[in-house]
């Protein structure tokens, strides 16, 4: 394993590099933090190892663990301030708004365009260290403290924990076919010692509908899921709501307050919440502006099997982009409205017109 010395060569060596490592990681930077550690034992060579050894990393930085947020705050600052597009690190209050009275339903009534709709946070244990950081041990003993509390769980949300280890092949394909399970294929996330110790401490739980899911030790300590069939994104926000409120009474995550919720990637901090539809916008998706649109709604477009895959049959994955400085029910109503903006201009439909051009006051 490359040594800080070697992985700093390779970075100021990667003259095209575009990652925000790159960018920010500047030689002063680089001696104010080389010599520290945080009390997790987490070094800077942890955080830049991902996009040190992949100059084409889109971000290329990693915490360590909780405490890197604080102690390499003078690389991931910076780092954090432009993935989120924000001028200042401060992050709401969490708002899920109110569930039981939200100003939408099914993004997609017809059902024609959308083939289904997930939203998911990341959450990790206060106590605990990010992957590069972690013992084989503490991965068995994080494992343990999540599935007790998950298999408290009642109602719509019970269910069953599966380890991946000594979870056949067939099985493990078959649900990640279905788009319900990880796998450790991502390079960034390998760089980083995301997959350490792989299977070991990993697994997954779930509702007997496959509605409600939590990845535990995939990329963050826990990744809380709802998931349904269709565009009724009111009905999987809810119940994700209600999952969530249901662990934190059980569990304690890490938070900052001008961070929000912590983890491993610094794209994923505040509300930690991405909400997304696999939505068939071939016409669209060919648009020579696509990007274009997509950032002005501060959504992103992925292929169907997950960050760094591709579209399939003009089938894409959107979802809200920004994650930190927003609330939850925020960050929602952006994916919303950016994929209702999609679906729009995939049917060819008139823009509704505004509120003030049919008359209204708006008080
Ligand atoms: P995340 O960071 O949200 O976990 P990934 O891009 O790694 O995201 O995707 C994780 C898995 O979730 C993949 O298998 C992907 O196909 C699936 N997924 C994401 N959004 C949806 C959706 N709207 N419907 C069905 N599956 C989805
Ligand atoms: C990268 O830097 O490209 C990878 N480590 C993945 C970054 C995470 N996500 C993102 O850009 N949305």
């Amino acid at each position: 394993m490359s040594s800080l010395d070697e992985l700093w060569e390779k970075l100021c060596a990667a003259e095209d590099s575009k990652s925000l490592l790159k960018k920010h990681c500047t030689e002063d930077v680089y001696n104010k933090l080389k010599d520290k550690q945080t009390k997790f034992g987490g070094t800077l060579a942890e955080c830049i190892r991902s996009g040190a050894e992949n100059p084409e990393s889109g971000v290329g930085v990693y915490a360590s663990d909780p405490e890197a947020y604080t102690v390499f705050a003078d690389l991931l600052n910076p780092v954090i301030m432009d993935y989120h597009k924000v001028k200042q690190l401060k992050h709401p209050a969490c708002n899920f708004g109110k569930v039981d009275k939200l100003d939408f339903g099914d993004l997609d009534p017809s059902g024609e365009l959308i083939v289904s709709t997930r939203v998911r946070v990341g959450r990790s244990h206060a106590s605990y260290g990010f992957p590069p950081t972690l013992t084989k041990e503490q991965r068995i003993e994080m494992e343990k403290v999540t599935r007790e509390a998950l298999e408290q769980l009642t109602g719509e949300l019970k269910g069953t924990y599966h380890s991946l280890d000594g979870m056949s092949p067939e099985t493990q394909k078959q649900l990640m076919e279905d788009h319900f399970l990880f796998n450790d294929s991502d390079r960034f996330l390998k760089a980083a010692g995301g997959y350490n110790d792989w299977p070991t401490g990993r697994g997954i739980f779930f509702n007997d509908n496959k509605t409600f899911l939590v990845w535990v030790n995939e990329e963050d300590h826990i990744r809380i899921i709802s998931m349904q069939q269709g565009g009724d994104l009111a009905a999987v926000y809810k119940r994700l709501v209600e999952g969530i409120k249901e662990l934190e009474k059980k569990l304690d995550f890490a938070r900052l307050p001008t961070l929000g919720y912590l983890t491993f990637c610094p794209s994923n901090l505040g509300t930690a919440l991405r909400a997304s539809v696999h939505v068939k916008i071939p016409k669209v998706a060919a648009m020579p502006d696509f990007k274009e649109i997509c950032d002005k709604y501060h959504i992103q477009a992925r292929g169907i099997h997950g960050e760094h895959t591709e579209s399939v049959g003009g089938v894409y994955d959107i979802s809200n982009k920004r994650r930190l400085g927003l609330t939850e029910i925020e960050a929602i109503q952006e994916m919303r409205q950016g994929v209702q903006e999609l679906i729009r201009l995939e049917k060819g439909e008139e823009k509704a017109p505004s509120p003030k051009s049919k008359g209204c006051v708006i008080l």
